[in-house]
């Protein structure tokens, strides 16, 4: 089977490495071993068949960017033992009410200009109140007024919550699975898998597209990212945008000590999401401050095709616009509108 010479040329998509299904015969349903199986593949082998049903579903040199915002930062009753906004930790972020409109608005209307396609408003809520889903509706219509693509990630919602979002035009929210479900909770405990679960459901049925994703680096083995990775691609319909977090570990949390994941750990697991997810945006997300480029360029040919882009994420850093926009020249991509 190896008579390919150009591997990532024109005829990739009608090979595959010897001992390899091609794309066409991958299961419909990807069992947690058959995930297992691909991460433990040689790197080769695996980039190479993340590239190729990369190939076969997007522009393979575009990239498309959602920026984020925190509307309404700290002070957050979970226990999530990664996140600095858990108001039992002491991560050093100050909480605050929910942002004014205008300032939203102000900051979508500069993302806009910095080239992002989609604004993503974080609220650090277990859950919101209905009074708080009538505040977002209202930031969500006056952003997508902006021509942006609008998400909001707000925690748990109640039956008709995300019927109210919908209306108001929004067009995907991010609920992250965040792990294995056998590694959940020992990382949260004041909520389980199934509630996530039940949230994505009740986005699902509302009409809204799903963006869902997960951390790598929280002290998981690589049969628990498989089980991560198959719990995501198992989603019916699977989620529009898949995030991959690396761990930002920040003093004060739980996870602050954390072992750093070995790199190519990361890019597998970035692999692994392409290959089961092929209509997915695979987004790379948290911990980007701390990749080489040569980590990110291998994320892309991995199948990462989205990045969050502004040097803030929620409460942390992120490359500055221009280093973004350095090495994405550097790579010859080009920034995509996104779907
Ligand atoms: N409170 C809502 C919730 O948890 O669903 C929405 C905001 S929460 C900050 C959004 C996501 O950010 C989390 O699900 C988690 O995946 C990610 N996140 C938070 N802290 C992080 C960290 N230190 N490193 C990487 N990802 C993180
Ligand atoms: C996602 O998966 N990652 C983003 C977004 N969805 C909301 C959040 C990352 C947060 C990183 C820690 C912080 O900046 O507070
Ligand atoms: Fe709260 Fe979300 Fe942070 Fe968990 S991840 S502590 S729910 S803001």
């Amino acid at each position: 089977m190896n008579t390919v010479t150009d591997p990532l040329g024109p005829a990739a998509a009608d090979a595959a490495p010897a001992g390899i299904a091609a794309d066409t015969a991958a299961p419909a349903h990807w069992s947690r071993e058959a995930v297992l199986a691909l991460l433990d593949l040689p790197f080769a082998d695996l980039l190479y068949r993340a590239q190729t049903v990369h190939r076969q579903h997007f522009d393979a040199n575009a990239v498309q960017l959602s920026q984020l915002l925190s509307i309404k930062t700290g002070g957050c009753p979970e226990d999530c033992g990664y996140c600095p906004q858990a108001a039992r930790y002491h991560g050093g972020v100050e909480a605050t009410p929910l942002m004014p409109l205008s300032e939203v608005v102000a900051a979508a209307t500069a993302a806009r200009e910095a080239g992002a396609t989609r604004f993503c408003m974080g609220a650090a809520w277990r859950s919101p109140k209905d009074r708080d889903i009538h505040q977002v509706t209202e930031m969500v219509r006056a952003v997508a007024d902006l021509g942006l693509e609008t998400c909001v990630t707000l925690g748990m919602l109640r039956d008709g919550q995300a019927e109210r979002l919908k209306s108001a035009g929004l067009d995907y929210y991010n609920h992250n699975l965040d792990t294995a479900p056998e590694f959940y909770g020992e990382v949260i405990t004041t909520r389980d898998y199934q509630d996530r679960l039940d949230t994505l459901e009740r986005v699902r049925e509302a009409g809204i597209n799903v963006c869902c994703g997960g951390i790598l680096g929280m002290g998981e083995s690589r049969a628990q990212r498989a089980g991560l990775i198959a719990q995501l691609a198992a989603l019916d319909p699977q989620p529009e945008s898949v995030p991959i977090n690396n761990l930002v570990r920040v003093e004060g949390t739980p996870l602050a000590a954390a072992d750093p994941l070995e790199p190519l750990e990361f890019v597998r697991t970035v692999a692994a999401a392409r290959i089961t997810m092929p209509r997915s945006r695979v987004r790379l997300s948290a911990g980007r401050e701390e990749m080489s480029d040569e980590m990110q360029a291998l994320c892309f040919l991995a199948g990462a095709n989205s990045v969050f882009y502004g040097e803030q994420l929620l409460t942390t850093p992120n490359p500055r616009a221009q280093r973004d926009r350095d090495l994405f020249a550097r790579l010859g991509m080009s920034v995509d509108a996104g779907h």
